[in-house]
């Protein structure tokens, strides 16, 4: 795995190695919870495994790790739920390659799980992928109240379905050839992409007290669209191999996009913007949030 490479000016464990140990830790999580590739159906289970394992930034269950950090409630719920948000994740990915949506061949530096398998057996991935996330969620040992294991429940559903991630996908796949106002493109990524990082933080801090779950809210809100930004931005600047998926894919597909919108200065702009929102909708919690703050400075900075 590619590591998170960001300065550590303040002492401490610094970001790259906090990080990796997350991720270290995501990765095991996953996979002791995705079905063995030996159990029938083998392979169902060996291409679930492909799609979910060994590749990504996992930076949506590093927000869930960081937002429970800065609640100080990191336990083992968070480990489902940083699961549950990284499966959504991969099935999303699985799903959006296939030939009847973005129809892309390679993902993570792989071949996209159609190409791999065919595209029945994507089409099921996705689908056990999501149901998997849920089952791992509403585990009865979690050691949760059931009212807040519910609320966790409702708050990844919702940001998985037609008024979160589908939907926004949905608005995306009728919006090629079109142009957008930026608050036609802003609600498009709010729900495609910002959504499930929303839930993601928001999980998290399921323990938070009102202040800290409004703070997270309002610093995911932003930080979800500046990932967005960043997206396009990259899918301009940056090349195939570091991206590990298709580089100019955007302008290929004809979809608008905030480079499309705003040009390429002004995005870069918007996205600081961004940055520096979420940054200040932490301003009250001191040091208590480092790691919700480097993780904006990584989401923002990244390469790939
Ligand atoms: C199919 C219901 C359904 C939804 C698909 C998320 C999504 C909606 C499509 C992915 C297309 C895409 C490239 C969106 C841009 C933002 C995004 C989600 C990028 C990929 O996320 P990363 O960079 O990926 O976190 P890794 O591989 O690092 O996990």
């Amino acid at each position: 795995m590619r590591s998170l490479k960001v300065a550590d000016a303040t002492g401490g464990q610094d970001f790259s190695t906090w990080a990796l140990t997350r991720q270290a830790r995501i990765e095991q999580v996953l996979d002791q919870n995705l079905p063995s590739a030996n159990i029938a159906p083998q392979q169902l289970h060996s291409a679930m495994r492909y799609s979910a394992l060994a590749g990504g930034k996992r930076v949506r269950a590093l927000l869930c790790y960081a937002a429970a950090e800065f609640c100080e409630t990191h336990n083992i719920a968070t480990d489902a739920a940083a699961a549950a948000v990284e499966l959504i994740h991969a099935y999303s990915l699985v799903h959006d390659d296939m030939p009847c949506m973005d129809d892309d061949n390679l993902r993570r530096g792989k071949p996209s799980c159609h190409k791999q398998y065919d595209d029945a057996t994507a089409l099921l991935v996705g689908d056990a992928l999501q149901s998997l996330a849920f089952e791992i969620l509403s585990q009865p040992d979690l050691c949760l109240q059931a009212g807040e294991q519910i609320s966790m429940l409702n708050i990844l559903a919702k940001a998985s379905g037609s008024t979160g991630m589908a939907g926004g996908q949905a608005i995306d796949l009728s919006a090629v050839g079109k142009p957008l106002t930026q608050t036609e493109l802003e609600t498009m990524h709010h729900l495609k992409t910002g959504a499930l990082i929303q839930a993601a933080a928001l999980l998290g801090a399921i323990n938070g007290s009102s202040e800290q779950v409004a703070a997270v809210r309002n610093y995911a809100l932003n930080i979800g669209l500046a990932f967005q930004v960043i997206d396009d931005i990259l899918d301009v600047e940056a090349v195939t191999s570091t991206l590990g998926k298709t580089a100019g894919k955007d302008a290929s597909s004809n979809k608008p996009t905030y480079v499309t919108l705003l040009g390429l200065k002004h995005a870069k702009q918007h996205a600081a913007q961004l940055y520096e929102n979420a940054i200040a909708a932490l301003a009250p919690f001191g040091d208590n949030a480092r790691r919700l703050r480097e993780l904006a400075n990584f989401i923002t900075q990244r390469s790939f």
